[in-house]
């Protein structure tokens, strides 16, 4: 009897020390395996959503002084939109800004052209107006600024949209504002997640 028959046996009677199961699919994206490691340059060209941070050691970094959870951050920079970092408002706020920017690593950074910005999801509320502004920087010095950009003052209406514009400048950070505003304080917590960052 081989090794893989005894391995099959084994696996037969032990559902779960060998995979637990038929689902061939691998495990999604946790924090602790969706970064790219440094020096990983590869080809760029026909990356589909893969940014040049993926390839570029970037570090992801984010503040929300009033979240309630802001979790995820390496999944805004994984080359996969269907991941993200969420970030949560409490209950009975009227106001919140979560601020997210991906770094490259010291000593890289872009030309000017590409489109940068982030695919990011803001949930609808009453009265609630979300908006976005994207900020690039080199040497943390500000290159650019894109917005704000307000979501319609909407109904409980989610949304996901890109929040880009074309570079005209160099630059080594993208980052990404969100902040909320509502009319009352809002009956139930809100999220936004940052799907992607684009540049
Ligand atoms: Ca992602």
């Amino acid at each position: 009897m081989s090794k893989l028959q005894l391995l099959l046996i084994a696996c037969s009677f032990a559902l779960g020390a060998c995979g637990g199961g038929s689902d061939s699919n691998p495990p999604p994206n946790d924090d602790s395996t969706s970064m790219v490691p440094p020096g990983d340059m590869g080809n760029d060209s026909g990356a589909g959503n893969q940014s040049q941070f993926v390839h570029a050691g970037a570090t992801v970094t984010s503040t929300c002084p009033t979240c309630t959870s802001n979790t995820g951050l390496p999944n805004t920079n994984d080359g996969d939109d269907a991941t993200f970092a969420e970030a949560t408002f409490p209950m009975g706020g009227q106001a919140g800004v979560v601020t997210t920017r991906v770094d490259a690593a010291d000593g890289v950074s872009f030309p000017a052209g590409p489109t940068v910005g982030a695919r990011i999801f803001l949930a609808g509320g009453i009265s609630v107006v979300w908006t976005v502004t994207i900020n690039t920087y080199l040497g943390d010095v500000q290159q650019e600024s894109f917005g704000p950009e307000d979501t319609a003052d909407s109904v409980a209406i989610d949304v996901t949209e890109e929040f880009t514009f074309t570079s005209t400048q160099p630059y080594d950070a993208v980052e990404a504002v969100v902040q909320y505003t509502a009319g009352s304080p809002i009956i139930g917590p809100i999220n936004t997640r940052l799907f992607e960052f684009r540049g």
